[in-house]
């Protein structure tokens, strides 16, 4: 029944279907990007964040929502740029995989990141997420991945240490002008296809040490593995804003 989904055990992911007719629909995500069908389209301007960089003092709200850890974000953070209208941030969230394995729900070319960051935003045109969440357009998730990199990232060292300050313009790539962009889903039930996904073409790098702790974060069911598996495009493109 309802609010029993999960990505492994009794009810995976391949019979969300059945209690949520949405996540059968044929617009859903994540997808795997294949990156020699994308469509270089140079509207595609690049993401521009307002908002990101509050004073380190400003409290935020981290909670376990049993299928992942998500941090409530202000409505002051917004996206301004790179999308035709405005939205609002109002969480952020990451999908990891377990000591055994990557966990990102995007790929690329078949590749599996160690993790992926969505910044779950709505659009500023309807009054809340949940009116937003049900319209085609009411959605903007911004998605970028995590990788193994050469030292301690200070942004994701905060959110591992389970604190309630953190300076957010380090979450995403440094480079917002070079993206991926299409019209899918929310990953999880009720599955609504409202989402403008952009996934980012440059990645946020952790220490080796940092992906092990978020799995081990996580380890223990539900929270291990919380990525859904690249679902069919069928008539979609994927756009690129670079060549
Ligand atoms: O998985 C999240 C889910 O936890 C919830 O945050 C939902 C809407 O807020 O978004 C999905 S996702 O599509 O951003 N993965
Ligand atoms: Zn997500």
């Amino acid at each position: 029944g309802h609010s029993h989904w999960s990505y492994e055990g009794k009810y995976p992911a391949d019979y969300w279907g059945q209690d949520y007719l949405d996540c059968a629909g044929n617009m859903q995500s994540p997808i795997n990007i294949d990156t020699a069908k994308t469509i270089f389209s140079p509207q595609l301007r690049p993401i521009q964040l307002s908002g990101y960089s509050l004073p380190a003092s400003d409290r935020l709200k981290l909670k376990n929502n049993g299928h992942t850890v998500l941090l409530e974000l202000p409505e002051s953070l917004a996206i301004t740029g790179g999308y035709a209208q405005q939205y609002r941030a109002v969480q952020l969230h990451l999908h990891w995989g377990s000591p055994s394995g990557p966990g990102s729900e995007h790929t690329v070319n078949g590749h599996r990141f160690p993790a992926e960051i969505h910044v779950v935003h709505y659009n500023t045109k309807y009054n809340s997420f949940n009116e937003a969440m049900v319209h085609p357009d009411g959605l903007a998730v911004l998605g970028a991945f995590l990788e193994v990199g050469p030292r301690e990232n200070p942004y994701y060292q905060e959110i591992l240490e389970h604190l309630s300050k953190i300076q957010r313009e380090g979450l995403l790539p440094a480079n917002l002008k070079l993206y991926f962009h299409y019209n899918g889903s929310l990953t999880t039930p009720p599955c609504f296809q409202s989402v403008k996904w952009t996934v980012f073409n440059q990645t946020v790098l952790l220490s080796h040490d940092q992906v092990r702790q978020g799995n081990e974060l996580l380890a223990g069911k539900p929270l291990q593995n919380n990525y859904r598996l690249a679902q069919a495009l069928h008539r979609r493109r994927v756009l690129a804003s670079f060549q």
